[in-house]
């Protein structure tokens, strides 16, 4: 009997995104790494944080994929790619990296609508929300980042902005503690 309720297609999709959510994850432990051998500890405590939450939206699919009855597989990861040269840098990557990431969600959210999934497109509208707010994270970023100097920023800048960071508000829930109800 057949209880799979993936297509193919979109099982194919949503298996891709789970290793796109964990190349995030690992983009955000590496620049979080950066940052604290630089001496920014807000700034890596904040990215290494928002790293944890990465790999709760690649657990968050992943069970998804499996309460709908396909396969999982799990790949390599690819490589977060050079480290950042500055704090400026750093935070457009961040940017650059949601951006491609809001496209890869709406590509999925096509093609469920385009097959009349309307379980997955249901699935995928929290998705399209949280990329929503981590779009606005990284705008927020980049805005802090140009009041204190951009490219040129001095250190007293970079420190303020470092403590800034160091008290934003801990969004991320520990990996055992996520759901598909509570991601
Ligand atoms: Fe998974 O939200 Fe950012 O990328």
């Amino acid at each position: 009997m057949e209880t799979n309720r993936l297509s193919d297609a979109l099982a194919k999709v949503l298996n891709d995104q789970m290793t796109v959510e964990a190349h995030n994850a690992q983009i955000y432990l590496a620049y979080a790494a950066w940052a604290s051998d630089k001496g920014y500890d807000g700034i890596s405590n904040f990215l290494f944080r928002h790293s944890a939450e990465e790999r709760n939206h690649m657990m968050k699919i992943l069970e998804y994929i499996l309460k709908r009855g396909a396969k999982v597989v799990v790949t390599a990861i690819p490589d977060p790619g050079p480290e950042p040269a500055s704090v400026n840098e750093c935070f457009e990557k961040i940017f650059n990296s949601e951006v491609e990431n809001t496209k890869s969600i709406y590509n999925i959210v096509n093609m469920s609508m385009a097959e009349k999934d309307w379980a997955t497109w249901n699935f995928m509208q929290w998705f399209v929300k949280e990329q929503t707010e981590e779009e606005t994270m990284a705008l927020d970023l980049l805005s802090k980042i140009k009041i204190a100097g951009g490219a040129s920023a001095d250190t007293d800048a970079l420190y303020a902005l470092n403590n800034d960071l160091a008290k934003t508000p801990d969004d991320a829930t520990l990996a055992q503690d996520t759901s598909v109800t509570n991601p």
